[in-house]
């Protein structure tokens, strides 16, 4: 019987030695350690042996199974740090998945730029509710009920008097409202109209500033817009100003640079003019100082606006205002 037990010792130690996969081991403890195992026989036989050999071989046996039982545990231990059990699901032979690098989109790229180029000349930022009334979206901003400008703006309303905001401006009334001059702003963001074709999106983002003070006058708007456009496209880039008209500025106008595809020599993109529109300005009107309770006697100021879609589309030479928004990844990788 000591000699079985020896044996047994002798070939469960090899057994386990030469295991190096850990899906070998359940076999092994079932087939040494298990209920049916040779070793669990000869604890049975152990009731037949002389009465003064049993203490003896009754302690050998336990000593066995229990050296047999530390050495299981070793193995399995060093096999699970060494990384080689598949029962644990992970092969960490295979190599690594790849992780695709998502990016900005090309709007949101832009938006950051024209912010940045207005926080350098000292603008800070302040963004409002999409969700507006339809006090500050209209009715501060000098377009009172009925007004024909209205109709322009194409505005989704949630009910008489809240809407989706149709211009960014809503939150420089605001800032006005509760904030004295001297004042340098920008808000950008997004901006809703009841309207879609090949230039207009019902969603679209803007960027919208002010500056008012003492002594405002139209040159500094010119030289503020000057410099934005001299960093957004070229240094050299020609710019005119147009008369227009605005309901929240007096004297209003739009502001054009020399086509960036065919550089003023007239192309499909400019309409043969040389020029494209890149955005509105303005003195801001009396009328809309008096909705936020500045005096127009003591404060002058300036505003403009500009439609991030247009400047990304004529800055990367899109075709489509669409492309932005149907997430093709193959247009979106390309910026
Ligand atoms: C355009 C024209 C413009 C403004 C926006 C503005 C804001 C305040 C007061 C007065 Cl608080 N004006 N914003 C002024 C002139 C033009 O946008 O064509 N945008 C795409």
């Amino acid at each position: 019987m000591e000699e079985a037990l020896q044996k047994l010792k002798a070939e469960a130690t090899a057994d386990l030695a030469a295991i190096t996969r850990a899906s070998d081991l359940e076999p092994f403890r079932i087939k040494y350690l298990g209920r049916k195992s040779p070793f669990a026989q000869l604890m049975r036989q152990l009731g037949d042996a002389p009465s003064e050999d049993r203490p003896r071989l009754g302690q050998l046996a336990n000593e066995l199974k229990k050296d047999l039982q530390l050495l299981f545990d070793e193995k399995k231990a060093s096999l699970v740090q060494e990384g080689a059990g598949e029962s644990s699901g992970i092969d960490l032979t295979l190599p690594g998945r790849m992780q695709p690098q998502g990016k900005l989109h090309p709007v949101t790229q832009i938006m950051e730029e024209i912010c940045a180029i207005f926080e350098g000349l000292g603008f800070t930022v302040a963004e409002g509710p999409d969700i507006e009334t339809d006090f500050y979206n209209f009715e501060a901003l000098n377009i009172p009920a009925h007004h024909p400008a209205r109709d322009m703006h194409d505005t989704f309303y949630v009910d008489d008097s809240i809407l989706l905001r149709t211009h960014t401006s809503p939150m420089q009334a605001r800032v006005m409202e509760t904030k004295q001059p001297p004042l340098r702003v920008i808000s950008p963001g997004k901006v809703y109209r009841c309207d879609s074709d090949i230039t207009h999106t019902p969603m679209f983002h803007q960027v919208e500033g002010f500056l008012v003070d003492t002594n405002v006058s139209f040159a500094d708007l010119k030289g503020v817009l000057s410099v934005f456009i001299a960093k957004m496209f070229a240094e050299t880039t020609p710019i005119r100003f147009r008369p227009s008209f605005f309901p929240f500025t007096e004297p209003s106008a739009e502001v054009d640079i020399g086509c960036v595809m065919c550089k003023g020599k007239g192309c499909r993109v400019c309409k043969q003019s040389g020029w494209l529109e890149i955005l509105g300005a303005g003195m801001i009107d009396p009328e809309v100082f008096k909705k936020v309770d500045y005096d127009p006697e003591l404060y002058s100021g300036f505003a403009f606006g500009l439609g991030v879609e247009r400047i990304a589309m004529l800055k990367y030479g899109i075709n489509d205002i669409r492309l932005y928004y149907e997430n093709d990844l193959r247009f979106l990788r390309q910026f």
